[in-house]
């Protein structure tokens, strides 16, 4: 009786106390009111009763907020390559409110709590952070939330798996090695934490720059919020305001920095497997796709290269001359490209190792001693790719592949993957002088790799290296390009990866690739000839599987199989011009290859049911299947679209139901489309003919392309080598016109030939003159007829056609129709 009567007392004591001490006994920390408010020039400094925090503007359309529960350390990010712009921001504030007006949209930051909301500059509400919720700490563990808003949908994230529209789940970022994945496993290799919400016709994005094991919640388990947040750090986030959903993936580009020109050959099908050996292996490979005539650029060898798995070591019994080997297959038109891990085998006599011991690069226990983990060469240590000593080092050492003819270095296993995938919290990494432990540096390390592989080999080579990782970081796409790791050869898996290579596109890495056919497992026949079609149409194609499994190569499934394979890679290698234009364009303004349709149709619903399908370029439509499907849906976004084997003219706004065929994959060219494409080459090294053909498809809305050539393989293109123009249609004037060419380069073609794709017999004159052009739909593969004709056709190229030597100067050509 006595202790009922403590308990009620207590009880009642704590009711009689205000409010805002019951919050500070709560295991939830709040950021609370804003005590101070200091404005300085585009920044306001804010202290708050559990905080500090700062609101940036960097952009008319970008702000940062920052908030901790320190003192805010010096900034630093390993993201972010932008600094803050000279911006008009009116700035001002009262006792309830600071307020930040931009050209392109305005903030205001309640101060009781502190919270934030940002408006269109016509005041409707963008994102506004949940009121009562607003930015809280479990212990260290950091949380914004903002208010869910109706009908409020989510896509990117990079490298997730799930749906297109994220809406209802939860996804965490630590970078993982995840062998054979679920489809809804989560989480996989890579970090990139950026989004985009999109409601009532609205769209902004949020990218939370912290490398700290992280959590997005979509409306998960819950009906009130989103939130991002990290188990450590502090909490750093941008937002993203456009009208457009392509201008805020620029924006977020410009922050973590875009892509650099990818050396040719990269853009060509590569041949792999774990693992191709000895080098005689290598050359049957090699040889068989020439034989075969089976376009292709690289060949990749896996760890069984190397002396027992010993980083920057050969085999010599399988691999006895490197220097001689990677030096035919160049003659061949071949590039090699090396598979490295980070792990360093702690092994005495190893140069690696004991160059790594005595330049003391390798990360480290609290103690000061090396960490040792075990992976494939058993006990390692790993280098620190968080110092400029760690990635000095790794340069040194990876110049001798330069040396040895390897074009291409493949960064595996960096998440960092270890036996039994538990790395200690205790490891420390130098973190640029700073200093940082394991949980707050794991995400990073990928990048830092490729960072160092990129940086190093492209000294190395004096020309561009082609970089592939696995683990990343956001603004990885400065340096590598990221393929999805050890997928399995099942429906879904193909089509899963489609939508993994869609994410990332949406968050920022246009150069991106799955195992085509599958990592695990063996394909059936239909679905490795749906994936090699996919593969075309995907930025990098290669073809990859695993130890213990069957071969697949395109011709290890049978003469059809080769047949369609042949034809998409043939095609694949047409495409070129248009392809590389394409990456021209991710360098510029970071647009990705592979587009999700929610870039160009954002506020279509349709979109988001039909999830696989997206844009390759700006051109062309892929609606992907799994192999086992008879019949298909297809949703056609508005306007017209023609079918890309036969010119058949669609409306869009449409769903169509299609019969699907093993022989080709259903893709739809976009009205007023402009696509360049050359002859058939074998890889590329080998010259196309000396004529462009560029293919005009009428419409009813304007259209331009931008042209982009350059010698594929130097940086010269830094120094103006290049050649560049506009390609536009104008559907009122009826004129296609050739702009005036920029770079001093020549083109490598001499002629141009137009292919009018819709126009029926219409004249065309450049100049008051008659020209010929080519009337008959695209020929873009060759006939498959002696399989399944369905869908497929083939026009022989030049007959009634007349090629056309462009002027640099702009050239109109005028469309009697
Ligand atoms: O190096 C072997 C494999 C590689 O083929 C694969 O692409 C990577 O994702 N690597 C993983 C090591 C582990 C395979 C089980």
């Amino acid at each position: 009786m006595k202790m009922q009567f403590k308990v009620l007392g207590t009880l009642g004591l704590c009711f009689a106390l205000n409010f805002a001490s019951v919050a500070q006994n709560s295991p939830v920390k709040n950021i609370g009111d804003v005590t101070g408010a200091e404005i300085n020039g585009q920044q306001v400094n804010f202290t708050t009763q559990n905080a500090h925090a700062e609101v940036t503007v960097y952009t008319p359309s970008v702000v940062r907020v920052r908030i901790d529960k320190k003192e805010l350390a010096p900034d630093f990010s390993y993201a972010v390559v932008a600094r803050p712009q000279q911006v008009k921001a009116a700035i001002t504030q009262n006792d309830n409110e600071v307020s930040i007006i931009t050209d392109s949209l305005k903030l205001v930051i309640s101060k009781k709590p502190f919270a934030v909301t940002f408006y269109t500059p016509d005041g409707k509400i963008i994102s506004q952070d949940e009121s009562g919720l607003t930015t809280s700490w479990v212990n260290e563990n950091v949380t914004t939330y903002k208010k869910m808003q109706d009908g409020e949908r989510f896509v990117g994230l990079g490298e997730k798996t799930g749906g297109l529209d994220r809406r209802g789940s939860g996804y965490t970022h630590w970078n993982s090695d995840v062998f054979g994945y679920r489809v809804d496993q989560d989480p996989l290799y890579s970090t990139i934490p950026f989004y985009i919400g999109i409601h009532h016709g609205l769209n902004y994005g949020i990218f939370l720059d912290n490398t700290w094991q992280s959590d997005f919640n979509f409306g998960a388990s819950n009906n009130r919020f989103s939130s991002f947040g990290a188990r450590g750090g502090e909490m750093n986030y941008y937002f993203i305001y456009h009208k457009n959903l392509a201008d805020i993936i620029s924006s977020y580009t410009a922050l973590t920095g875009r892509m650099n020109l990818p050396p040719l050959w990269s853009l060509g099908y590569q041949q792999n497997r774990y693992s191709y050996y000895p080098d005689t292996e290598v050359y049957r490979i090699a040889q068989t796709l020439r034989e075969k005539k089976i376009p292709a650029d690289g060949i990749t060898l896996d760890i069984h290269y190397m002396d027992k798995y010993k980083v920057f070591t050969w085999d010599k019994n399988r691999f006895p001359d490197p220097v001689k080997m990677n030096n035919r297959l160049k003659e061949m038109g071949f590039k090699t490209t090396v598979i490295v891990d980070p792990g360093v085998k702690t092994e005495a006599g190893y140069g690696v190792y004991e160059r790594g011991l005595k330049d003391d690069i390798f990360i480290k226990y609290a103690d000061n001693t090396n960490y040792t983990g075990e992976v494939w060469p058993g006990w390692c240590h790993f280098p620190d790719f968080t110092s400029a000593k760690g990635r000095d080092w790794w340069q040194g050492e990876i110049k001798q592949y330069a040396a040895d003819g390897v074009s291409g270095i493949w960064n595996d296993m960096n998440e960092i993957a270890t036996w039994g995938q538990k790395m200690p919290d205790n490891v420390i990494f130098n973190w640029e002088g700073r200093k940082a432990a394991h949980p707050e540096a794991r995400n990073a390390y990928g990048m830092q790799m490729a960072r160092a592989s990129y940086e190093g080999f492209r000294k190395a080579l004096n020309k561009r290296p082609f970089i592939l990782s696995r683990s990343g970081y956001a603004g990885l796409q400065r340096y590598a390009a990221l393929w999805t790791g050890d997928n399995r050869a099942e429906d879904d898996h193909m089509l899963q990866g489609v939508r993994l290579i869609s994410s990332l596109g949406l968050s920022g890495v246009p150069f991106t690739g799955m195992d085509i056919g599958g990592f695990t497992g063996n394909a059936s026949v239909a679905l490795y000839t749906k994936w090699v079609q996919i593969g075309a149409f995907s930025p990098y194609f290669r073809n990859h599987t695993g130890v213990n499994t069957k071969s697949a190569e395109p011709w290890a499934f049978g003469e059809e199989a080769l047949e369609i394979a042949r034809n998409y890679i043939n095609l694949r290698y047409k495409l070129l011009p248009y392809l590389y234009s394409t990456f021209y364009e991710a360098t510029q303004d970071g647009l990705p290859v592979v587009r999700s349709l929610a870039i160009n149709y954002t506020h279509d619903a349709k979109v988001y049911q039909y999830q696989n399908q997206y844009l390759f370029g700006n051109a062309f439509l892929v609606a992907p299947f799994a192999g086992t499907d008879a019949y298909g849906t297809i949703y056609l976004p508005k306007g017209k679209w023609y079918y890309l084997y036969s010119d058949a003219v669609s409306n869009g706004n449409s769903e169509t139901i299609v019969k699907l065929v093993n022989t080709s994959i259903p893709v739809f060219v976009k009205e007023s489309a402009i696509i360049p494409m050359q002859s058939l080459i074998q890889n590329t090294t080998e010259k196309p003919t000396d004529t462009l053909n560029v293919h005009i498809y009428k419409g009813d809305v304007n259209n331009s392309f931008v042209y982009y050539e350059d010698d594929g393989e130097t940086y010269d293109y830094e120094k103006g080598s290049f050649y560049k123009r506009n390609i536009s249609y104008n559907s009122a004037k009826k004129t296609v016109t050739f702009g005036k060419a920029d770079g001093s380069l020549a083109s490598k073609f001499k002629y141009v030939r137009l292919y009018m794709h819709g126009f029926g017999n219409a004249e065309i004159k450049a100049g008051g003159q008659k020209v010929q052009s080519k009337t008959e739909f695209i020929s873009f593969i060759n006939p498959v007829s002696k399989f399944d004709p369905q869908g497929v056709a083939n026009v022989a190229e030049g007959s009634n056609t007349q090629t056309i030597t462009l002027p640099n100067k702009s050239s109109e050509f005028i469309i009697n129709y």
